[in-house]
């Protein structure tokens, strides 16, 4: 039938350039990419490697947090730190980043402060960061409601492009033939749950008709939440954006040389007005969905051996050791992460909760009056039933 002969159709091995033990093992469809490798230095790749031993140091850190009452909740990255790395440095300075959750690599990697991460997990935070701030690399607050930030990445890349044709006098929708070049691009980050959001599909039926400059990452990491990629996808993720038009590529998600080189390739592409791009990276979240998660239940535990095999940051330190990196490298990377991890630790614990009243500032720019008035008031009235204020300070 011809419908199983499609759903049969063989997929190109993913783009690889480390293996799992690290060595340099390109696979057939890697070779188009190398390209952009060329000029990665070893200096490049030891930050990446410091990216990732901090973003983990931190990670642990906060999960410890959570289990001590100090964070409301935490949610891991563990095991994808290596797409995560790897993408955050292929972006350039103008592209806008729009992340879901658990991007804690990429956020530290583009320069947002691990302390800003934490804050808004500990909940005394109601975004964490300014994307405006030039010190936070253009990444976007994260979004906790699935899909949605796919909407917002084809908004805001179809603004890229509809700036640069204003630049030309045309106020058209028309992307032309060929596309708009633009000097930005804009990338989008969720997970293989959220592939079965419409937000994420409708998003790409925009983004195709229109020749947006979108990078699409799709973070396969097998799960969403107890629900496995298989039950979601009964193809490749990466064939679905085929279906809409969209020139797409599945990755091994645990080489940061493979993240690297495929997002700068179709960032360039995007920019140079070849349309949207979507980039499926093969991962695994070796820890739990979050803190409230426990993977023991509906996760087998040979599954998750079998990965961490592949473990993104032993295999960075693998090819950095061939590369002739000394052991005082990696002991000075695991001295700095626990430094940092420890310094967030302190100063989250230090942290003032902000007062209640501020959750009605900064919803809405003129609010209305029943949230302006009745709402804030009964707020303010509850509080006040309580002998303690938010800090734990006794109400005089
Ligand atoms: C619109 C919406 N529906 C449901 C949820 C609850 N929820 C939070 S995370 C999650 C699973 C997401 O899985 P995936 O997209 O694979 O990302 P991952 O958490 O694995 O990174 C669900 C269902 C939500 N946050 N938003």
């Amino acid at each position: 039938m011809l419908a199983s002969k499609l759903l049969e159709m063989q997929d190109p091995e993913p783009i690889r350039f480390l293996d799992k033990n690290g060595e340099w093992n390109p696979s057939e469809s890697a070779a188009v990419y190398a390209i952009a490798l060329e000029g990665v230095t070893l200096d490049d790749k030891q930050q990446w490697f410091s990216d990732m031993s901090v973003t983990r140091a931190f990670d642990a850190e906060c999960t410890n947090l959570q289990r001590q009452g100090q964070m409301a909740l935490w949610v891991p990255s563990l095991g994808q730190e290596g797409c995560q790395v790897g993408f955050a440095h292929a972006a350039d300075e103008r592209d806008y980043i729009f992340p879901a959750y658990r991007e804690h690599a990429l956020a530290y990697a583009r320069g947002v402060e691990l302390y800003d991460i934490g804050k808004t997990f500990r909940g005394i935070s109601h975004g964490g960061w300014d994307p405006h701030d030039p010190k936070n690399g253009n990444v976007h607050p994260y979004t906790l409601v699935l899909g949605a930030q796919a909407h917002h990445a084809v908004g805001y890349s179809l603004g890229q492009m509809l700036t640069e044709k204003a630049k030309h006098g045309d106020y058209s929708l028309d992307p032309g033939t060929p596309g708009t070049a633009t000097d930005r691009a804009t990338i989008v980050f969720y997970g293989d749950g959220t592939t079965s959001q419409g937000d994420a599909n409708e998003s790409m039926v925009f983004a195709a008709s229109y020749q947006t400059p979108t990078l699409f990452i799709v973070q396969n990491n097998q799960w969403a939440i107890s629900v496995p990629v298989a039950r979601q996808s009964r193809t490749p993720i990466y064939r679905r954006a085929l279906g809409f038009g969209i020139n797409a590529v599945q990755i091994d998600g645990n080489d940061p040389l493979a993240a690297y080189a495929v997002a700068k390739t179709m960032l360039g592409m995007a920019r140079g007005g070849g349309g949207p791009q979507y980039i499926e990276a093969l991962t695994y979240r070796i820890g739990a969905h979050t803190t409230s998660d426990d993977p023991t239940r509906y996760r087998d535990s040979v599954e998750l051996d079998e990965w961490r095999l592949s473990d993104p940051v032993n295999r960075l330190a693998a090819h950095l050791r061939a590369a002739g990196v000394g052991e005082e490298f990696f002991e000075q990377v695991t001295q700095t992460a626990r430094e940092k991890a420890q310094q967030v630790r302190e100063k989250l614990l230090a942290s003032v909760a902000p007062h209640p009243d501020t959750m009605f500032a900064h919803a809405y720019a003129s609010a209305p009056h029943a949230l302006r008035d009745e709402q804030r008031r009964w707020m303010a009235e509850y509080e006040e039933s309580y002998q303690t204020d938010a800090s734990g300070e006794e109400r005089v």
